[in-house]
């Protein structure tokens, strides 16, 4: 059963909790953590040393109440609480949780609902478009001319059809860049469209563009850039009310805003003066006229995958260490503040984010996944002179592998030219994208598999994860290695990439897996690979396989998952 995620509203933000406190699946053993935890206290010795043994045990255990350190007390009542982890979206480490514990937890921090709907897109598409698009540039000075921006036969149905077919289901519109000018007629400031002859100054870039996306069923979502380089209020306090009203604006006349976006960038303004953003009364107004919506970069929910080359990392982690003061996690554990309020963006960047070793030194564990922002083109807005450098259909499919396949979103650029449509060369590509990404996934030649599994958790099929993408899974009952999972295909077919979905409504559990396929007389391993979370593609040089096994080899708590999938991909590796 799937945990059910609510949101609750707290004093001034919103709370993301599981409504199970005691979940109504089997507990998740994990391997034993001899380095931490007393035998006496483990709950294992009390099931295996019954009758006589009991009373003496007793006797010790009072014993051991009155002489033994504090630390160590602690531990045994963390074991006792071990079954009663519930799943949540920010998990506390306390100083006295075993490790085994702490992976307990670690497995057990999930998405928002908000987080699970995002992730389950797999695609949006970014669009860049403004005043950039006229004077060929890729960072407005602030200082450009209004009248230059005159998209003359601009059409978002084109932008949204077009996205739509090649499989992505939302775009993210540039509302402002850092320039400053605003693609919908703001109450704020003149420098918009209001000034500009397109539509005699009475058009709104954003209102069309928010109806395409409603009409063709894609969700929507805007970027607005913190940093404005030619409002005059910026670097003074006024700047940030100046924002928040932008903010407003756009949360509140444009039907249901699905990711807000918001870039790290804080250049200095007209006067020479940075600013100092108010992020946490941002995230206020997000929450309070969108509830639904991502806040993604410089916010709580999504973050920036650390470059913007399309590719993910081999171990790509969604449940991170929360670093906030011990006052501040203070205040959230106790609910008396929510995350919104003290959230700071973060710089992550580095290779590692959420190793085993990352998140048993950490105080606190949030579920903050990765999207992967790439251009199709070098730059972020539309120049006629990289016509001829756009991506190719092939390029864009091995991005798809390294983001959507490493446990993040895809969030691809496809900017609007000067007519306001998307350039006939980029069309061509995403269309080629979707047919390489279409004929790779279309047949899962695992779907009629005899299939087993060395252990599964009562009403969870192993058959679960290939009967065609239903809502159930598999679960184990523990994580004792080895796990395994065995195959046998209905007839041998040459295979050159392994799907798997772990079920994150039950948090991110696998660390490392592999692949092997048996010949006549062995096993050979094909692939292995350490993070899963909620897509992980591998892929391999193509081999035939009748016989095959999914070895998972180590796990923070008992795997649980969604779907295994083997291809034939239909582009060159
Ligand atoms: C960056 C910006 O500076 C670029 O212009 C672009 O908008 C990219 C998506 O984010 O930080």
């Amino acid at each position: 059963m799937i945990p059910e995620i609510n949101s609750k509203r707290s004093r001034r933000g919103w709370l993301l909790y599981s409504k199970y406190e005691s979940p109504a699946f089997p507990p998740d053993p994990v391997e034993t953590d001899p380095g931490r935890l007393s035998p006496v206290f483990s709950s294992g010795f009390f099931k295996a040393k019954k009758g006589k043994l009991a009373t003496w045990a007793l006797s010790v255990l009072f014993l051991l109440w009155n002489i033994v350190p504090q630390p160590l007390l602690a531990a045994g009542q963390q074991t006792k609480a071990q079954e009663e982890i519930p799943f949540r979206n920010i998990h506390f480490l306390e100083p006295g949780d075993s490790n085994r514990i702490r992976l307990l937890k670690a497995a057990r921090v999930i998405p928002g609902q908000r987080q699970l709907t995002w992730q389950k897109r797999e695609l949006a598409a970014f669009i860049h478009f403004g005043i950039n698009t006229f004077t060929d540039q890729e960072l407005g000075e602030g200082t450009e001319d209004p009248a230059v921006f005159n998209p003359a036969a601009f059409d978002p149905g084109q932008w949204a059809r077009v996205l739509k077919e090649a499989g992505f289901k939302m775009i993210i519109i540039t509302a402002k860049h850092h320039d400053g000018f605003c693609l919908w007629p703001t109450q704020t400031t003149d420098y918009s469209v209001k000034k500009s002859p397109w539509q005699q100054g009475r058009g709104d870039i954003i209102k069309e563009v928010s109806a395409a996306c409603r009409k063709e069923g894609l969700a929507f979502g805007f970027y607005l850039s913190p940093w404005d380089r030619h409002e005059k209020t910026y670097g003074s306090q006024a700047y940030n009310e100046f924002f928040r009203t932008q903010l407003k604006e756009l949360l509140t006349n444009y039907g249901p805003v699905a990711e807000v976006w918001f870039d790290g960038y804080c250049g200095e303004g007209p006067n020479g003066r940075k600013q100092e953003y108010e992020w946490n009364s941002y995230y206020e107004l997000v929450r309070r006229f969108q509830p639904e919506a991502v806040i993604a970069i410089s916010g709580p929910d999504v973050r920036w995958v650390g470059n913007e080359n399309g590719l993910a990392r081999e171990s790509e982690w969604s449940v991170l260490p929360l670093p906030l003061s011990e006052g501040e996690l203070a205040g959230v554990s106790r609910r008396e503040t929510s995350l919104d309020m003290v959230f700071r963006p973060l710089n992550l960047m580095g290779e590692d984010l959420g190793s085993r070793e990352k998140i048993l030194q950490a105080r606190a564990l949030f579920w903050y996944p990765a999207e992967v922002d790439v251009s199709i083109r070098p730059g972020w807005f539309y120049h006629q002179s990289q016509d001829n450098q756009v991506k190719s259909g092939l390029e864009l499919f091995n991005i798809y592998l390294q983001s959507v396949g490493r446990n993040s979103v895809l969030l691809l650029n496809v900017p609007a030219d000067r007519r306001g449509l998307l350039a006939d060369n980029d069309i061509k590509v995403l269309q080629e994208f979707r047919r390489l990404v279409a004929k790779s996934f279309k047949k899962n030649l695992a779907d009629r598999a005899r299939i087993k599994a060395s252990r599964a958790a009562a009403g969870h099929k192993i058959e679960a994860i290939i009967d065609g993408g239903s809502e159930t899974c598999w679960l184990a009952t523990d994580n004792r290695k080895p796990i395994i999972i065995e195959l046998e295909l209905d007839k041998q077919a040459v295979i050159n990439c392994l799907e798997l979905q772990e079920e994150i409504t039950l948090g991110q559990r696998i660390e490392a897996f592999k692949l092997e396929v048996r010949d006549e007389q062995d096993w050979h391993q094909v692939a292995k690979g350490t993070t899963v979370g909620y897509k992980r593609l591998i892929t391999f040089p193509e081999i035939p396989a009748k016989k095959l096994r999914l070895v998972i080899t180590s796990s923070r708590s008992a795997p649980a998952l969604k779907k295994l999938g083997l291809y034939k991909l239909a582009a060159p590796l």
